[in-house]
């Protein structure tokens, strides 16, 4: 009989019904429920992009692939594959995921958080919060994955994806546009403890833009929230406009690398936001697609669970 090796697939989690967004809210902010002015803020932004948020199939199409694809990578050998789902914020928790590979009897697993950088207020709460559930259950034995921002065939899909773009444009064109890389910002008192967050967002945005032969870009920062503490930036909204006034860009392409998905804070804060800002300023907007579930996406994921589970072979 084969021995089933867990796969515990993590991300964010999104309502998937309006009635669901004050549950979420409220978890985001760790028991603190919204004002009301806060929660139709939020329902008014998950209007604008339809309703709700796409990310919440393509999250599950993306757990259901990488189990696919790791057992016809591992179809010989005396081991599968299943995929389960944990959520930071919403139902399927992650400890749910956790006791559920428990009850199903899967003494190994190997997680990943579907964020391809790590900061102690991201990955590290994910990957913490499987550990401590499954060693009060006893097991199953995780081995965390805690970045993967710089797998090569992770740059290559924003290369390609750059350079299907840029092909389109003649070369007065090119100069005049930029590209914008941008993660989700933190708090910048994150900063203050070393986090790497900032160094690996720089680090995808100099692999990609290297190897597609870029010059003009600039990082930013996204989707903060409203709070008196100051957060990382410049903002996306902000660095747009500085571009434009400043260095004359009238072409701006929007890769919110720290993402892997269409979800709120990119149907929105990019393709509704920045579009507004580009639209307000006379200039070019283009968002390459996600990586959502495609092929090739789902191959980065399973390139790099397959080189953690190597490791420990
Ligand atoms: O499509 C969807 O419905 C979900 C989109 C979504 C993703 C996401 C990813 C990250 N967040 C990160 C940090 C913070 C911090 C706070 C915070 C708050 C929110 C709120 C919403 C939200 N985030 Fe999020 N985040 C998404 C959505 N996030 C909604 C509520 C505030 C608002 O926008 O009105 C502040 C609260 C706190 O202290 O926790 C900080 C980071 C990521 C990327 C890594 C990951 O995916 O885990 C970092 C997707």
């Amino acid at each position: 009989m084969k021995k089933t090796i867990g796969l515990l697939v993590m991300a964010y989690g999104t309502p998937r019904s309006e009635s669901e967004i004050e549950p979420y809210y409220t978890h985001i902010h760790r028991g603190k429920k919204p004002s009301d002015e806060m929660l139709q803020d939020l329902i008014d932004r998950y209007e604008a992009i339809g309703g709700i948020s796409p990310s919440s199939d393509i999250t599950k199409e993306q757990a259901q692939k990488l189990e696919d694809r790791m057992n016809e990578q591992f179809g010989d050998e005396a081991i599968q594959f299943k995929s389960y789902l944990g959520l930071k914020h919403i139902e399927p928790f992650v400890e749910e995921a956790v006791r559920d590979m428990q009850k199903d009897g899967i003494t190994e697993a190997v997680s990943i958080v579907l964020a391809p950088h790590y900061s102690t207020l991201s990955v590290k709460t994910y990957n913490e919060r499987a550990k401590v559930e499954a060693e009060k259950l006893g097991y199953p034995y995780i081995y965390t994955i805690d970045q993967w921002y710089n797998e090569p065939k992770f740059i290559q899909y924003w290369v390609n994806q750059l350079q299907s773009c840029l092909s389109e444009m003649d070369e007065g064109k090119k100069k005049k546009t930029v590209v914008i890389f941008s993660a989700h910002s933190v708090p910048e008192r994150l900063l203050q403890d070393g986090d790497p967050y900032p160094a690996q967002l720089e680090e995808t945005a100099k692999h990609i833009a290297d190897r597609a032969g870029i010059k003009n870009y600039a990082i930013g920062w996204q989707s903060e929230e409203s709070t008196p503490d100051p957060w990382i930036g410049p903002d996306i909204q902000d660095l747009t406009r500085d571009l434009f006034e400043q260095e004359g860009f009238t072409g701006f392409i929007y890769c919110p690398v720290g993402f892997v998905a269409d979800h709120l804070e990119v149907l929105y804060d990019n393709d509704y936001e920045c579009r507004q800002m580009t639209d307000e300023l006379g200039a070019f907007y283009h968002r390459p697609e996600m990586p959502n579930a495609r092929d090739e996406f789902i191959e980065i994921l399973a390139t790099v669970v397959t080189r953690e589970l190597t490791k420990k072979k």
